[in-house]
């Protein structure tokens, strides 16, 4: 596994010199990766025929459930309860500031109006309705940013070519037909770049797929130029787990923030690329009838806040159920993550990762003359911050103005807090000189 590994990388560091210099972002692309950078918090929405199955996302290939079986499930797929007023009014109520949606999960199903496939919700479902274009309206009408979900695998096409998963799924020829697939692909990008308005960001998965089969060419470069044409300011982003590749424009990490690897998805190094770590609210991304272990929301607050000094966005997942609802409890977490927001909003939106880095006690946001310590763990009244180079005019705490006491030495500020820190985040707002 580990020699695979390595050959792909190997392959991926000989493709860049030739990459590298082709992409030239434009003016729009930088802009919109510094708007992208200010949002801070997103949440990420799988959905798809999996929903119904309530076992997950990846139920197909685990259970190696028949393609042509699998299919059937569409002819049963009618989320009554659907309601794209009410998913963005409660995500927007989070202070999350934009919707990845899964538009065809690895399941291969379209969750959007295609003319390439019937394989979609308007043609092979009851419910004949655009849920895409419904949550796009909604998006632009209710001003939250609309990011797309694409994968790059799919286990239902015929002309999908195999990779490691999806191999038990009955389609009959591995090596499909990669002209055939590809152009669908593309065809289909350009539905999702045309017919949706303004789109954030492409949000591709799957290309770990070919992991064993490090000569696999993605034809990256030529989608890429497709995106970036059709909608210029659209970010592209590549959960490959691995470095970015020239013309992408985000670095994604998979349920660790950046630099950490607990989940063993993300040993790649951290670029200087706008950052996002996406993350599951319970444990699963689609969604998962018997799983009801939801972080509590001081993790997730202070998930986000992690996220923040580590100059990264959070893309925080919800598993809508089949019906068409967002789940209650996910729905109660968002609604007390936006209550802190309200408070706190100003020291995460706009920020970016502090002078003084990740401690285990926190961290810190910075925006401008300010530089905003938030205290998530620390056991003691005493907080000492490396800022020897820098003065420190004031400090206060920001949640009411109440002053802080601090000492200075050569090697920086110690601040003498009036109680040893019990919030979710006790933030101390540090005015700059
Ligand atoms: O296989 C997918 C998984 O289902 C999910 O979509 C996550 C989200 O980051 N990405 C893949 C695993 O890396």
């Amino acid at each position: 596994m580990k020699t695979r590994l390595l050959s792909f990388l190997l392959l991926c560091c000989l493709a860049f010199p030739v990459r590298a210099q082709s992409y030239q972002p434009t003016e729009e692309n930088l802009k919109a990766r510094q708007e992208f950078r200010d949002k801070k918090f997103g949440i990420f929405l799988h959905w798809g025929l999996y929903a119904m199955l309530a076992t997950g996302e990846w139920t197909m290939t685990n259970n190696n459930l028949n393609y042509k079986e699998y299919a059937k499930l569409a002819g049963g797929f009618y989320p009554s309860k659907f309601d794209a007023a009410k998913w963005v009014a409660a995500i927007k109520a989070s202070g999350a500031k934009y919707i990845c949606f899964t538009t065809r999960h690895h399941e291969g199903f379209s969750m959007f109006d295609t003319k390439y496939s019937d394989y979609n919700i308007v043609d092979a479902t009851p419910f004949k309705r655009d849920v895409l274009k419904e949550l796009a309206d909604e998006c632009h009408k209710q001003g939250i940013g609309l990011h797309l979900y694409y994968s790059h695998i799919d286990w239902y096409r015929e002309d999908a070519v195999w990779g490691r998963t999806g191999r038990g799924t009955g389609r009959p020829n591995p090596k499909g037909n990669w002209d055939s697939y590809y152009a669908f692909m593309n065809n289909q990008l350009t539905e999702l770049l045309t017919n949706y308005g303004l789109i954030g960001a492409i949000w591709f998965d799957g290309v770990w797929d070919q992991d064993e089969n490090p000569d696999f060419d993605w034809e990256l470069d030529e989608q890429y130029a497709l995106i970036h044409k059709l909608q210029p300011s659209c970010l592209v982003a590549n959960n490959h787990h691995i470095t970015p590749f020239p013309g992408e424009d985000i670095q994604i990490f998979e349920r660790d923030l950046p630099g950490e690897n607990t989940a063993g998805l993300s040993g790649q190094d951290v670029s200087s690329l706008p950052l996002e770590t996406c993350q599951t609210m319970n444990g699963m991304w689609g969604y998962k009838i018997t799983d009801q272990n939801y972080k509590s929301t001081r993790e997730l607050i202070q998930y986000l806040v992690s996220a923040a000094v580590k100059d990264a966005n959070l893309l925080m997942n919800i598993g809508p159920q089949p019906d068409g609802e967002l789940p209650e409890v996910a729905v109660q977490r968002l609604a007390e993550m936006g209550e802190w927001m309200k408070t706190y909003g100003e020291t995460i939106y706009g920020t970016r990762g502090g002078c003084v880095g990740p401690h285990p006690w926190g961290g810190t946001t910075q925006k401008g003359d300010k530089l905003y310590v938030h205290i998530l763990n620390l056991q003691d009244k005493a907080l000492f911050l490396p800022l020897a180079d820098r003065k420190v005019k004031k400090a206060r705490y920001f949640v009411d103005g109440t002053p802080v006491k601090f000492q200075k030495n050569n090697e920086g500020y110690t601040l003498l807090l009036n109680a040893v820190p019990t919030d979710v985040d006790t933030v101390i707002e540090l005015e700059l000189d």
